[in-house]
């Protein structure tokens, strides 16, 4: 497990977009501003040593920029995901062809189980599962089977009943370093107990999305507590403006897909 990357994959928003799934009452994203975002986005991948590999949009899939979801990349190893939402379930087939030529022979995750890429916490030891309306317990345990010859121990934390958070790195993040963000409702939790845990005040709960790439730390633009939380332990971080992915309840992880090829 490692904190480098050289490539990633990344698909903007098309222009079916406001038409995605939400929780959030922030109001319809503006796609022209949505596709300036995620063109920042990208620009900071690049600046961070990764080449893309920029997917084109995909209008019949509203929330097929958030590519994270669909797939999950361990190192050579590639796992298909089954989004545990039916409007979703199609952008695994959309994203298989990309990944093949880095991943030939990826897992997959069967039916019943389901699992959205949001919910998979990769860690320098181990990877946290969230259970939330989108993965369940079925999911969580075939990736585990999927991870155990590796030795990678997957750790289920449930996330039902928590709120504000869709995915389990919604309020969830690895920082590298031994540490992970974490907003208050998930701190305490046994799972997190070897990590140095760095909190996300509530009022900056969206900030808990963020990721690192290679000597550099992906942030949420606007949320001054936690950066300066992040700049006192030694981050060099790149805030970014997130508004439009953050109405349709996206953060910074899902936003592309990371790996060393
Ligand atoms: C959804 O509800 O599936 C999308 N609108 C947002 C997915 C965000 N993905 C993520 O946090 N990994």
């Amino acid at each position: 497990m490692s904190d480098r990357f050289d490539h990633a994959i990344v698909r903007p928003p098309g222009r079916t977009f406001a038409d995605g799934l939400t929780t959030v009452d922030l109001g319809a994203p503006e796609l022209a501003l949505a596709l300036d975002q995620h063109a920042a986005y990208c620009d900071a991948l690049e600046q961070c040593g990764l080449t893309l590999l920029r997917l084109p949009a995909d209008d019949a899939f509203p929330d097929s920029t958030f590519v994270e979801d669909a797939a999950l990349l361990f190192g050579h190893h590639a796992v298909l995901t089954r989004p545990g939402a039916a409007s979703r379930a199609g952008e695994v087939a959309a994203i298989a062809p990309a990944l093949s030529r880095f991943f030939p022979a990826p897992d997959r995750i069967a039916a019943p189980g389901t699992l959205d890429g949001g919910d998979v916490c990769e860690t320098d030891r181990l990877v946290l599962v969230g259970l939330s309306e989108r993965t369940n317990a079925e999911g969580a345990r075939q990736l585990a089977r999927l991870l155990e010859p590796e030795g990678i121990p997957a750790v289920p934390i449930d996330i039902h009943g928590i709120a504000g958070i869709l995915h389990l790195k919604s309020g969830l993040s690895w920082l590298g370093d031994g540490r992970v963000a974490v907003i208050d409702a998930l701190a305490g939790h046994p799972a997190l107990a070897g990590f140095e845990r760095v909190h996300v005040a509530p009022e900056e709960a969206y900030a808990a999305n963020c990721v690192r790439v290679n000597d550099r730390l992906l942030i949420a633009a606007g949320f001054p507590r936690f950066e300066a939380a992040l700049r006192e332990r030694g981050y060099e971080v790149w805030p970014l403006e997130m508004s439009e992915f953050a109405k349709m309840d996206g953060g910074l992880t899902c936003l592309s897909l990371r790996f060393a090829a």
